[in-house]
C-alpha cells in the first residue's frame, strides 16, 4: 500500500500511533507536508463523515480518528507554520457556540499563523462576547469563525450583531468559514468574506486588509 495511503486507512481506522508513524516516514522522505495534508488527512476525515452519515460509525469513532488526524497535524505543524517577521495582523479565531468542531478551525489557524498572521485562539464553543473581548482587549484586526453544524452556524450572526451592538464592528473585518457555510450565507449576515478552505481563508485575510 502506497504511503498515503496507509494514513488515509490509520485515520479512518483512528490508529493514532500508526499515523504518527507513517505521517514521520513520509515527512523523511522528503514528501511535502501540504501533499500528506491534502491528499492524506484530509480526504480521510471527509471518508470519516461518509462513514457516519451512512450509519456505519458513530461519535466515538469520529472522535477516535479525529484525535489521530490532530497527531498527523501536530507533526506537519512546524513545516506549515514557517518564522516570520513582522505579522500581517492579528487574528482571533475560534468555532462558534455550541460547536465544538476544532480540526478546521485548527488547520485555518496554522495557515494563517504560517502565512504571517498573528493568531488569538479562542478555542471552541467561543460564545460572541468572547469574540467582543478579543477586539476590545487584545487590537486584533481580523475576527475568523468557523462553523460545522447547520445549527450553531446562525452563531456568526449573533457575534456579529455582539460586535455592533459594542460599537466594534468597524473596526474588524469578519471571516466565516466550515462545511455548511457559503458565500451567500456570509452576505446574507454581514460578514466581509468567506473561505471554503484554509488557503483560501489566507488569501481573504490578505485581500481584506490590503484593502482596508
Ligand atoms: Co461531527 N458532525 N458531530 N464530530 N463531524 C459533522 C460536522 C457532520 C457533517 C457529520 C455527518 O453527519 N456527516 C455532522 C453535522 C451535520 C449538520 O450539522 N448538518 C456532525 C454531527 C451531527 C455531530 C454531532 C451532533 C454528533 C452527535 O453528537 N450526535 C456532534 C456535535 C458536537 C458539537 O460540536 N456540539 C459531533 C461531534 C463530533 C466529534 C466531537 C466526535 C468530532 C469532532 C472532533 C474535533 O473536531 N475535535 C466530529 C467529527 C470529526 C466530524 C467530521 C467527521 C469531520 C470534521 C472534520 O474535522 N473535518 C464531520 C463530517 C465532515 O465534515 N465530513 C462531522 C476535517 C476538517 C479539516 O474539515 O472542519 O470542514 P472542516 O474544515 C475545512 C473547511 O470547512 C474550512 O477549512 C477547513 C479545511 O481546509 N474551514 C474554514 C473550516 N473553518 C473555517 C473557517 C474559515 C475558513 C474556512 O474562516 C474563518
Amino acid at each position: 500500500m502506497e504511503t498515503l495511503e496507509i494514513i488515509r486507512k490509520a485515520i479512518i481506522e483512528g490508529q493514532a500511533k500508526e499515523v504518527e508513524q507513517h505521517v514521520q516516514a513520509a515527512l523523511d522522505s522528503g514528501m511535502k507536508a501540504t501533499t500528506i495534508l491534502y491528499d492524506g488527512l484530509i480526504p480521510a476525515m471527509a471518508e470519516v463523515g461518509r462513514l457516519y452519515e451512512e450509519g456505519e460509525y458513530f461519535v466515538p469513532e469520529m472522535l477516535i480518528a479525529a484525535r489521530a488526524m490532530k497527531t498527523g497535524l501536530g507533526l506537519l505543524k512546524p513545516f506549515l507554520v514557517e518564522g516570520n517577521v513582522q505579522p500581517l495582523g492579528k487574528v482571533a479565531i475560534a468555532t462558534v457556540q455550541g460547536d465544538l468542531h476544532d480540526i478546521g478551525k485548527n488547520l485555518v489557524s496554522l495557515m494563517l499563523e504560517g502565512a504571517g498572521f498573528e493568531i488569538v485562539d479562542l478555542g471552541v464553543n467561543a460564545e460572541p462576547q468572547k469574540f467582543v473581548d478579543a477586539v476590545q482587549q487584545q487590537q486584533v484586526n481580523v475576527v475568523a469563525m468557523s462553523a460545522l453544524l447547520t445549527t450553531t452556524m446562525t452563531r456568526m450572526k449573533d457575534t456579529i450583531t455582539a460586535l455592533d451592538a459594542a460599537g466594534v464592528r468597524g473596526k474588524v473585518k469578519v471571516i466565516i468559514g466550515g462545511a455548511p457555510i457559503t458565500q451567500a450565507y456570509a452576505d446574507e449576515i454581514g460578514a466581509d468574506g468567506y473561505a471554503p478552505d484554509a488557503s483560501q481563508a489566507v488569501n481573504l485575510t490578505k485581500r481584506l486588509l490590503a484593502a482596508s
